[in-house]
Order: C-alpha cells, then sequence, then structure tokens
C-alpha cells in the first residue's frame, strides 16, 4: 500500500515567493517582529522564520514591542524573542538589511517598533492573512483565506527548501493551532488540518502544547468568567450576548490587559448565539470590543462601523471613548445591524 500524501493546497503566488526568494539570498541580516499584545501565531510564525533564516546562514533578530505574554512564556524559553528597547535596539534595526513583519494588518499595531521603522526605512516584507487596513510593505504577502499566518510561513518555507526540524515544526504547530482555536473557528480548513498532521508526524508534542496553551489559565481569570457569565447580557432574541471587563475587575483578580484573551469566544457556546461581544475598558477613554461571530453573520462590518476591522468572524476595534459610551453605542445599533444582515442568510 502506498503512503497516502496530504494534498497541501499551495495558495502562494509565483511572482511573491521568488521575490521573497531574491530577498533571502541577497540579503544577511534580518529582523522580523509582530503586532502589539503578540499572539500564538505572531509568535510562531516570528520563531518558524527565525530558525529558517538561521539555517540559511543569516543573522536574524526578533524584536517586538510588547514582551512575550505570560500564556507563551513557553514559547521563548530560549529568549530568542526580545522586547524592543529603543536605546538598546535601534542600531540592530538600523543595521538590518530587511524587517519581516508577520500577522500585521495595521501599521500603527507594530507601535514602538514601527516609529523607528518610519524612520529607519529598512526594506520590509509583510507576511499575512488579515485583510490588509493601512499598512504598505516593499513586498506583501497576503493570504486572507489562511487560517493563520503561520499557514503562509509553512508554505513559504516549503518554498525556500527549509529542513522542518523540530523547533520549525513546533512554532508552526503552535501558530495554526492557536489561530484557529485548536481547529475549531470557522477559519479552519482541510489545508490546516493538513499542515498539522504532517507537522504531528515530525514529531511536535501537539498534546503538550494544547495543555500550555488552553489547560494552563490563572485561577483569576477562571474567577472573572465566572463573574462574567453571572452578569452576561443579551440581545437579538438571544442571538447576540456580550458582556464588559472594567480595570477594577482586572485588578480584583490580579490580572493584566492581556489575560482577558480568549474570553471574547466564551459566550459563543451558548445555544442560539451567533454574535458574542467583549467590551474591555483599557484606560479612561479607551475601550476595546472584540466581535465574535459562530460563522452566519460576519462581524467585520460592525467593527468597521466602530473604526476597526479583522477577519471575518473575529474582528475587533479600539475606541477613544469610555466603555459606557461605547456599550450604550453598541446596544443602540446591533439590532438594526442584526436584522440587516440577517437578511443576507439563506432562509432556513
Ligand atoms: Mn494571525
Amino acid at each position: 500500500m502506498t503512503a497516502f500524501r496530504p494534498k497541501i493546497i499551495n495558495f502562494l503566488e509565483r511572482d511573491k515567493v521568488e521575490a521573497l526568494r531574491q530577498v533571502v539570498q541577497t540579503n544577511r541580516r534580518f529582523v522580523i517582529t509582530t503586532h502589539v499584545n503578540p499572539d500564538g501565531d505572531a509568535l510562531g510564525c516570528e520563531l518558524g522564520l527565525f530558525h529558517a533564516l538561521r539555517q540559511l546562514g543569516k543573522e536574524v533578530a526578533i524584536l517586538n514591542h510588547s514582551a512575550v505574554p505570560d500564556m507563551y512564556a513557553f514559547m521563548n524559553r530560549e529568549g530568542y524573542i526580545q522586547k524592543f528597547e529603543p536605546e538598546q535596539h535601534t542600531a540592530l534595526l538600523k543595521q538590518a538589511d530587511v524587517v519581516i513583519l508577520v500577522d500585521i494588518g495595521e501599521w500603527e499595531r507594530l507601535r514602538t517598533v514601527g516609529e523607528a521603522l518610519k524612520e529607519l526605512k529598512r526594506f520590509t516584507v509583510c507576511i499575512d492573512h488579515h485583510p490588509p487596513n493601512g499598512r504598505a510593505a516593499d513586498l506583501e504577502i497576503i493570504h486572507t483565506q489562511a487560517s493563520s499566518t503561520g499557514e503562509i510561513v509553512f508554505l513559504l518555507l516549503q518554498e525556500l527548501g527549509i529542513k522542518f526540524d523540530l523547533p520549525i515544526a513546533t512554532a508552526l504547530y503552535t501558530a495554526i493551532m492557536t489561530d484557529t482555536g485548536s481547529f475549531h473557528f470557522t477559519n479552519t480548513t482541510v489545508n490546516s488540518h493538513y499542515m498539522a498532521g504532517v507537522l504531528i508526524e515530525l514529531g511536535v508534542d501537539y498534546l503538550g502544547i494544547y495543555r500550555q496553551v488552553y489547560e494552563n489559565e490563572k485561577l483569576g481569570k477562571i474567577r472573572l468568567l465566572a463573574e462574567l457569565l453571572s452578569r452576561l447580557e443579551f440581545a437579538c432574541d438571544g442571538r447576540v450576548a456580550w458582556y464588559v471587563v472594567t480595570r477594577e475587575m482586572l485588578e480584583r483578580y490580579g490580572l493584566k490587559p492581556g489575560d482577558t484573551e480568549g474570553l471574547a469566544d466564551f459566550p459563543r457556546r451558548i445555544q442560539g448565539v451567533e454574535i458574542s461581544v467583549l467590551f474591555q475598558e483599557l484606560k479612561d477613554r479607551l475601550t476595546k470590543v472584540s466581535l465574535r461571530s459562530t460563522g452566519n453573520i460576519p462581524i467585520n462590518g460592525l467593527a468597521q462601523k466602530f473604526g476597526g476591522g479583522g477577519h471575518p468572524y473575529a474582528s475587533g476595534a479600539v475606541l477613544e471613548k469610555p466603555l459606557d459610551e461605547v456599550v450604550e453605542e453598541f446596544r443602540r445599533s446591533i439590532e438594526e445591524f442584526y436584522r440587516k444582515n440577517k437578511k443576507l442568510l439563506p432562509v432556513g
């Protein structure tokens, strides 16, 4: 019997692959960076590219605006991912021939690294799966059909003839697993599963990674979730559910703003709920809205209405308004939004 070969679909564009090959071949010093509060996809892609470029004999550094969040500390035991300190690292950025931006749809989300880059004008390559929103790199490799930037990096490394050693396989698996919510978000495809299968075959400790990401919650976060669920609010005949996190709540449970990751998804588990929303107070006049849809109703239009963006079924916005005002605005607009968008759906 012949061995089963997964049919991974290569959606890359030839000219982009050749352009990247050229960039990699003709340059020596690389810096990799990503968005503020990096997630598993962002960090996994950085590490995958880091090891790949080192395999090719390049000098590589990973410099991020944010430190690695606690929940992803397990990915950075070797300390390859560094927090960008302008005084210490600007020289490194200046010397770089190429800066690779991963998982970045908006330049603004690079924060301090983006500011430094604007002045230094390095050659930039962007690898991403977000719909572009005010970001312009010299070479853009964007595929919104990919569940994660990890899937794109998987294909690119394959094209560059990189050997998928265990650190690379682990980094890419973590990227794909986290961005698909462990293969259950609506962005999950056959490709995501095939790639995961290939990476597991290479020896990735997939159960260990799952445990690190999903079964390693701070007790305070679970206690916060309990309080949130007891205050859950509904609209649109129970199709929309939301809750609100204040700074006082985070303080009470000993949590940081980034610790709310994953909480926006939770209310979708409730029978009948199609859209879940998390409002989070960041500052007095700064509120974050995270929107999640089960897949019936695209909600990136709603996020855009709030001045944000994202994927069709997972998007968000940060508004320079107080929490109460944002919730009130949402309450006023959601019934109409829901009614309008429901009309687009097939009957039944
Ligand atoms: Mn991503």
